[in-house]
C-alpha cells in the first residue's frame, strides 16, 4: 500500500517536473495559498522611531547625497515581510523625504499618486501645477497622479515628510509612468492659498468639472483637521474601535482624497483603549500628537509623536494612549471599495460585517 502511494507520489513528483519545463504548474498544490479563507499577508507589523532612531540616519543622508545627486533624497520605510519590494504594505509605498534649507527637488510628474505628510520642518514648499503650498507640521499634502510637482525649503529649517505612494499598485498593472520637467521648479501660475479658496469653502465654481480623479485641493491643513477633531472630541461620544476618526475628502465627489489612497486622521482621548478592529486594508500610521501603544495581531507597538507604525492587512488592532493622541493613517481602501472587496471586523468576534 504505502509502496503504491509512495510511487503515485512519485509519478505526481515527475508529472510536475515535467510540465514545469512547459510552464504548467499544478493549481492542486497552490490553491489554499491561491485562494485563503482569510487574507493572509507576509506583510508584519513594523514601527520606525523617528527620534530615537531614523531621524539621524535621514540627516546623514543629507550629508552623504545631495538633492540634486538624489534627485528624491528619500529613506525608503520597507517591511520586512516584503524584503526586496520597497513597500510598506502589500499594496502601498513609504518614505522619509528630507529637504534641506535651500534645497529644491526637481519638478517631475509620474502616474503614481503621492501625499505627503509632513513631520518636522516648517515652511518649505510644495508646487503643484504650478501653484506653491506653504507646509507645515501635521498637514497632509497631495500630489495626485500626473500633476507636475517640486517641492522647495525657502525656509532656515530642515524639513522631513512623509511620502506616501501607490508605487506597488501602478507596479502590479505595469502602468507607471514618468516626466521631468525642463526646469528645476515650476512657473508660478496661481497664488498660494487658491486652491484651498477656490475648491475647499464648502462651494465649487458653477462649471468647474475635474480633470481627474483626485481632489483639486493641495493642502489639507493639521490647524484645520485638529479644530474638527477638538469639536467633535467636545460634542460626542469617540467610536468604540476608532476614537474621533475623520476621512480626508475631494469636495468634488465625497471620496478619497485620491482615487487609489484613502488618508484619515484620529484623536484617541487621554487613558481611551479601543476595541479590537481589524479590515483588509493595511494602514501606515504616524503620531502627530501623544504617546500610547497599539496592538497589532498580538505585537505590541508603543509609539510617541513623530514615530510611524504599519497595521497590515485583517491583522486586529487595538489603540491605547495614556494622553490624549491624535494619529494620522493611510491605506488603499479607496482602491478596495471600489472594486467591491473592502471589508471590515468590529470588536472582539472576527465576524464578516
Ligand atoms: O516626490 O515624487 O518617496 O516619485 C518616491 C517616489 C517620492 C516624489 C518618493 C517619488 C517621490
Amino acid at each position: 500500500m504505502t509502496t503504491q502511494l509512495g510511487a503515485v507520489s512519485e509519478e505526481r513528483q515527475r508529472f510536475y517536473e515535467e510540465i514545469e519545463t512547459h510552464s504548467l504548474s499544478p493549481l492542486w498544490q497552490r490553491l489554499h495559498a491561491l485562494v485563503p479563507k482569510t487574507p493572509a499577508t507576509p506583510a508584519v507589523p513594523m514601527k520606525w522611531d523617528y527620534d530615537g532612531v531614523v531621524r539621524q540616519h535621514v540627516f546623514r543622508a543629507g550629508d552623504i547625497v545631495t538633492a540634486e545627486e538624489a534627485e528624491r533624497r528619500v529613506l525608503i520605510l520597507e517591511n520586512p515581510g516584503l524584503p526586496g519590494s520597497a513597500s510598506i504594505t502589500h499594496s502601498l509605498y513609504a518614505g522619509l523625504q528630507l529637504v534641506k534649507p535651500g534645497e529644491i527637488a526637481r519638478a517631475h510628474r509620474h502616474s503614481q499618486s503621492a501625499l505627503r505628510f509632513v513631520i518636522e520642518g516648517c515652511g518649505a514648499y510644495t508646487a503643484v501645477d504650478g501653484e506653491r503650498t506653504v507646509m507645515r507640521p501635521g498637514d497632509f499634502v497631495l500630489t495626485p497622479s500626473w500633476r507636475w510637482h517640486d517641492h522647495g525649503n525657502e525656509s532656515n529649517e530642515p524639513m522631513v515628510w512623509l511620502d506616501g505612494l501607490d508605487i506597488p499598485i501602478l507596479s502590479f498593472f505595469d502602468a507607471g509612468f514618468a516626466e521631468t520637467g525642463g526646469t528645476l521648479s515650476q512657473q508660478e501660475q496661481r497664488p498660494v492659498g487658491d486652491s484651498t479658496v477656490r475648491y475647499g469653502n464648502n462651494m465649487l465654481p458653477v462649471d468647474w468639472k475635474p480633470g481627474d480623479l483626485a481632489s483639486p485641493i493641495l493642502n489639507y491643513p493639521y490647524e484645520r483637521s485638529r479644530e474638527t477633531l477638538d469639536v467633535l472630541a467636545r460634542s460626542g461620544d469617540p467610536d468604540i474601535c476608532h476614537g474621533h476618526k475623520l476621512r480626508f475628502v475631494n469636495p468634488a465627489s465625497g471620496g478619497s482624497p485620491m482615487p487609489t489612497i484613502a488618508a484619515f486622521i484620529q484623536l484617541l482621548p487621554a487613558g481611551f483603549s479601543t476595541a479590537p478592529y481589524q479590515s483588509t486594508d493595511g494602514a501606515v500610521f504616524t503620531v502627530v500628537e501623544g504617546e500610547g501603544e497599539s496592538e497589532i495581531g498580538g505585537i505590541r507597538i508603543s509609539w510617541k509623536p513623530r514615530d510611524i507604525f504599519v497595521a497590515p492587512s485583517w491583522h486586529p488592532v487595538v489603540h491605547r494612549c495614556r494622553t490624549t493622541a491624535t494619529l494620522f493613517s493611510f491605506s488603499d481602501r479607496a482602491v478596495q471599495e471600489k472594486l467591491g472587496i473592502w471589508r471590515e471586523a468590529r470588536g472582539n468576534s472576527g465576524e464578516k460585517r
